[in-house]
């Protein structure tokens, strides 16, 4: 427990309405997670695997209504309307709260009600963030402590009047005496979801959901809602980007931030193996950067996470071996299939099993045609067991970010590399980021969905307002304490549909380029739409790739750049008046450059 009267008083409240059959303050041990564990499987709601193959990991199959973050519940209920934007949904706070609390109103019956004291970053880093998360799924419990830093140590840093993240969470599934449980208690009805943030009280209230986002709340909530509104207020920036350090053949490294939207290979990225020699790259997060300038005038990351929320179909030794190395032991997955020898497979993880269990529960074979994992199926693992995080994933301090790379699926149009010509550029390119959708659960599969800065879903308060703060923050820096940005596209396609770039550990060229330009070396040539690698400036060598495709990699067409511009124009439109005038005219600038 703890003398922290204000926390004691807020888990009472929502105790007196929620009423639970217990209380259980989580102190964070490996003793509580092994318990819960072990009473979950005794229940029926987990399935343990194989210890000898894959030890202390546990399978969990969701309700099948319950399978995904869902933005259209999602909702960013400021004070003032206009400060959510119309990019996400609003309500009134008050009107809200009224609402959940009747959802709310004795919810728990019959569960346990959980406090899980969080830390968002190593504990005590003058960066990290506490929150304190009460949710009624031990699902939830068991994902946050490999996901966040949790527990009593956490309380010894809040001290009795620090301040913390409320965040609320239940499944909304209260049992009736005697009522037997089911394996993943949620809300089936979509409509009485609501993934809640009271951005001006800092504040989260999740209901009828225990699936990833929508639960594990200290993520995309906290870590990226909350904490973007907390960046603006503060000076800072908290983004939805992976964080490397890139290290040279020399034995230099830099780090690097990048922001990808869903489906672009973010995991992968982070946890690359290169293909040049004497190049290496180590991971320090996959998702979620939180930046602040440092005294040194730099801005200085950490990875406010603990562990990795991976998806897991097409995750496999060829698309991702150290995510593979990571998962082998104390890992949590939800919605893969279970092999007749106690294992997990899923979609393109290699040879299928001649049968199994999919995550519905049925009988499965290959041959049914049908997919066995659900697409969103997930492991979640702990960061320390990535055999190439980098041993300073954790320093409290952060790490100097020297680039920070946008990026999204373009077949065409866009080339592998662009160099912003300076911040105000780089946020440009990073406010009509867009990608290519390869899932029907994002849009229409093949049409552009615009994703700034991949920040859509995440934005805590009204993207213009956003990209102004993003200029301030290159306005408040000396230019040389700013990391370069760039935008990249692993993803462009020949005339003929194939393929130009090979991309995963060749990707590692476009990193060299970066770095050479970062430490003043590497050529570039100037085009309408920023600074690309001068001829010969990229290392293609061991790649049987023709003079012809790698120019095609590099070609900026003026005619098909002009024909972006009304789809730019329109997604500025859409923010209105809040969108700051520096960006129109990057953008008229760009305009009279395609026209020259
Ligand atoms: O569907 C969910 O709840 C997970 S979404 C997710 C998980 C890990 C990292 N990123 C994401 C995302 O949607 O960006
Ligand atoms: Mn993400």
């Amino acid at each position: 427990m703890t003398k922290h009267k204000p926390l004691r008083a807020w888990v009472e409240e929502w105790r007196a309405l929620c009423e639970p059959k217990a209380v259980h303050w989580c102190d964070g041990s490996q003793a509580e997670y092994d318990r819960l564990s072990n009473e979950m499987v005794a229940s029926g709601a987990a399935t343990r695997l194989d210890g000898a193959r894959w030890p202390n990991c546990l399978l969990f199959r969701s309700d099948p209504s319950d399978v995904a973050r869902v933005e259209e519940r999602t909702f960013i209920c400021s004070t003032i309307r206009e400060d959510a934007g119309p990019t996400n949904n609003w309500m009134e706070p008050a009107e809200m709260k009224a609402l959940m609390r009747k959802s709310y109103q004795g919810c728990m019956q019959g569960r346990t009600l959980y406090v899980i004291p969080y830390s968002m970053g190593p504990i005590g880093s003058p960066i990290a963030n506490i929150g304190v998360e009460i949710t009624d799924s031990p699902y939830v419990v068991v994902n946050m402590h490999i996901m966040t830093r949790v527990g009593t140590k956490v309380l010894e840093v809040l001290g009795e009047h620090g301040e913390f993240v409320r965040a609320m969470h239940s499944v909304g599934a209260p049992l009736a005496p005697g009522q037997k449980d089911v394996a993943w208690p949620c809300n089936p009805d979509i409509q009485k979801k609501f993934i809640t943030h009271f951005p001006d009280t800092r504040e989260i209230w999740s209901y009828g959901s225990g699936y990833g986002g929508n639960a594990l709340l200290g993520k995309k909530c906290h870590a990226l809602r909350i904490a973007s509104v907390q960046a603006r207020d503060e000076g800072w920036l908290a983004e939805h980007m992976l964080i490397i350090k890139l290290t040279n053949p020399a034995g230099k490294s830099i780090y690097v931030a990048a922001a990808f939207p869903s489906q672009c290979g973010k995991t992968n990225f982070a946890m690359m193996e290169p293909t040049l020699p004497g190049w290496k790259v180590q991971t320090i997060g996959d998702d979620i950067c939180w930046m602040k300038r440092a005294a040194d005038g730099r801005w200085h990351a950490i990875n406010p996470e603990a562990g990795f929320f991976g998806v897991a179909p097409g995750t496999s030794l060829k698309s991702n071996p150290n995510a593979m190395r990571t998962i082998q032991r104390n890992t949590i997955f939800t919605n893969c299939v279970l092999t007749p020898d106690n294992g997990v497979w899923w979609e393109d993880l290699g040879a299928p099993p001649a049968q199994g269990v999919d995550w519905q529960g049925k009988e499965w074979s290959p041959a049914s045609g049908k997919k066995g994992a659900h697409p969103n199926a997930r492991f979640t693992a702990p960061a320390r067991q990535c055999p190439v995080i980098a041993p300073e994933w954790e320093d409290p301090a952060g790490v100097p970010i020297s680039a920070i790379l946008f990026g999204g699926r373009r077949a065409s149009v866009v080339p592998l590399v662009t160099e912003a010509r300076d911040w105000q550029h780089g946020v440009f390119m990073g406010s009509i980021m867009g990608s290519e959708m390869t899932a029907a659960a994002f849009g229409t599969i093949g049409v552009l969905r615009r994703d700034p800065m991949a920040m859509l879903p995440f934005c805590g308060y009204h993207m213009g307002d956003y990209f102004a703060h993003w200029l301030k923050v290159g306005r408040e820096s000396r230019a040389e304490d700013l990391p370069r940005i760039y935008y990249v596209n692993w993803f462009r396609k020949s005339a003929e549909g194939q393929w130009l770039w090979p991309g995963f550990g060749d990707n590692a060229r476009v990193l060299k380029w970066i770095f050479e330009r970062v430490e003043r070396g590497g050529s570039a040539v100037e085009t309408p739409i920023g600074r690309l690698p001068a001829a010969g400036a990229l290392d293609f060598s061991g790649l049987d790739m023709s003079a012809e495709e790698q120019a095609e990699l590099f070609s900026v067409d003026p005619a098909a750049w002009r024909a972006e511009l009304p789809g730019i124009r329109e997604h500025y439109a859409k923010l209105g008046e809040r969108l700051p005038a520096a960006l129109r005219e990057e953008l008229s600038a760009l305009e009279r450059k395609l026209q020259g």
